[in-house]
């Protein structure tokens, strides 16, 4: 009993409580922004313990649930808080897709519309090698269907897009035969492919390939085993697992800086020091989001193809599959099991096996604990931007999964350094 009085064991009471302070003040000055998200947020208004309590009580119950969705969105005059209509969207059972809930399209500074403007011509006519003002590189960049013309179409992201249906089926095809997963396929791999469909034969036949690949078959919106309940889903909403409820800056927005650590410590790095002579890129995500880990590597090509003409910055943050939430199957089956860290040191040591295992080039930087950063640009699960060199924010992704576009984010690149002053730099661009 007494050692539990003893001045040293108060202290030792009291240490965790002055370390949490301590902290905070330090993540406080080191990133100004969070007081002021806290008391911008769209639900600060908005008891969230109680709300939680009640959305779970109601869980069974349609009609309830129905009705504090309703009443939810009629505390809200004008437009409704994105964070309000998912959870809207949730608790009415709807399915989860692009357009639904909390996932809107990209926001752009520039478009296909300023890059017409700039060759004064129509947004209906097309741009051909020759006549376009910039460096033959970025041409090809900007050309995604490869046609040497561009047009409207090359710059359309939206699922009406056929360019984006065909590419989902390339898409497939391609992972079909990268059984490392590692977005590069092999000879090993290609022969292996090549094998296993030939089977007795000396080669394959075109019905043959087209049987092995997954075609024309109903693809749910979930893979066997990842679809979640409406429970998991309202806790990963609350528990801001399956996304921020903040909305992030706005195109034309100024970036608020912040300052983070590398998952290995030996780097800091605050956006301000990265602005000015170059644009930012800003790319959040964490490891057991399966989108996340299949996309990174484009990103991280892209990083690597405009490492001479931009900043990239990555940023992990709070997991959206832990095995103490929405656990996915499909990450099970490839052993991605973790619980959502409970320490900065948790955080670093998952931080790192993303790194390792996804091969960043680029620095991964990790939010901290309050989830300042991922909050302050509505990171979680997955977003990127573009930040010009003044710092203003010129492309704002769409949110994860349907959101993370590494090739709309490409674009919003090239198009900003054709907009600087200074674009003989682009010249710099490597060839793919
Ligand atoms: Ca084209
Ligand atoms: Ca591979």
């Amino acid at each position: 009993m007494s050692s539990l009085n003893s001045p040293w064991r108060r202290g030792a009471t009291l240490l965790p409580f002055a370390v949490m302070v301590v902290t905070s003040l330090l993540v406080a000055f080191a990133n100004p922004c969070l007081a002021q998200i806290r008391s911008t947020s769209p639900l600060s208004s908005l008891d969230m313990k109680a709300l939680e309590q009640e959305c779970l009580e109601s869980i069974q119950n349609d009609d309830a649930c129905s009705a504090i969705a309703e009443r939810l969105e009629g505390m809200f005059a004008g437009e409704v808080p994105e964070a309000i209509r998912m959870l809207g969207g949730i608790l009415r059972g709807e399915a989860m897709e692009p357009g639904k809930g909390w996932f809107r399209p990209a926001q752009k500074a520039r478009d296909w519309d300023w890059i017409a403007t700039q060759h004064a011509i129509d947004t209906d006519a097309a741009i051909t090698k020759s006549e376009f003002q910039g460096d033959s590189v970025l041409f090809s960049r900007l050309d995604r269907n490869n046609d040497e013309m561009l047009q409207a179409s090359d710059f359309d992201w939206s699922m009406a897009s056929s360019y984006l249906r065909e590419v989902s089926i390339a898409n497939s095809v391609f992972r079909s035969i990268d059984k490392s997963m590692d977005a590069q396929v092999s000879k090993e791999e290609i022969l292996a492919f090549f094998d296993k469909l030939r089977g007795e034969e000396d080669s394959i036949s075109i019905d043959s390939f087209r049987r092995a690949l997954p075609l024309g078959r109903s693809r749910g919106a979930y893979s066997p085993g990842d679809e979640p309940s409406k429970e998991s889903l309202v806790r990963g909403f609350f528990s801001s697992e399956i996304g921020s409820h903040w909305e992030g800056p706005d195109v034309g927005d100024k970036a608020i800086d912040f300052e983070l650590s590398t998952q290995d410590q030996k780097h800091r790095a605050r956006l301000q020091d990265q602005l000015g002579e170059k644009p930012v890129v800003l790319i959040f995500g964490n490891f057991t989001c399966g989108p996340f880990r299949r996309i990174y590597p484009e990103f991280d090509a892209i990083a690597q193809r405009y490492r001479d003409q931009a900043n990239f910055m990555a940023i992990y943050v709070r997991e959206a599959h832990p095995e103490d939430g929405w656990i996915m199957e499909s990450n099970s089956r490839l052993g991605v099991r973790l619980p959502q860290p409970k320490s900065i040191e948790e955080r670093r040591s998952v931080a790192t096996t993303c790194a390792t295992k996804l091969n960043f080039s680029i620095p991964l930087l990790v939010d901290g604990m309050d989830d300042a950063v991922g909050n302050l640009y509505s990171g979680m699960p997955a977003r990127a931007y573009v930040i010009d060199r003044d710092g203003l924010v010129v492309y704002k992704s769409g949110r994860g999964p349907f959101g993370f576009m590494p090739g709309e984010m490409e674009q919003a690149l090239v198009l900003t350094l054709l907009s600087s002053n200074d674009s003989k730099d682009v010249t710099k661009t490597k060839s793919p």
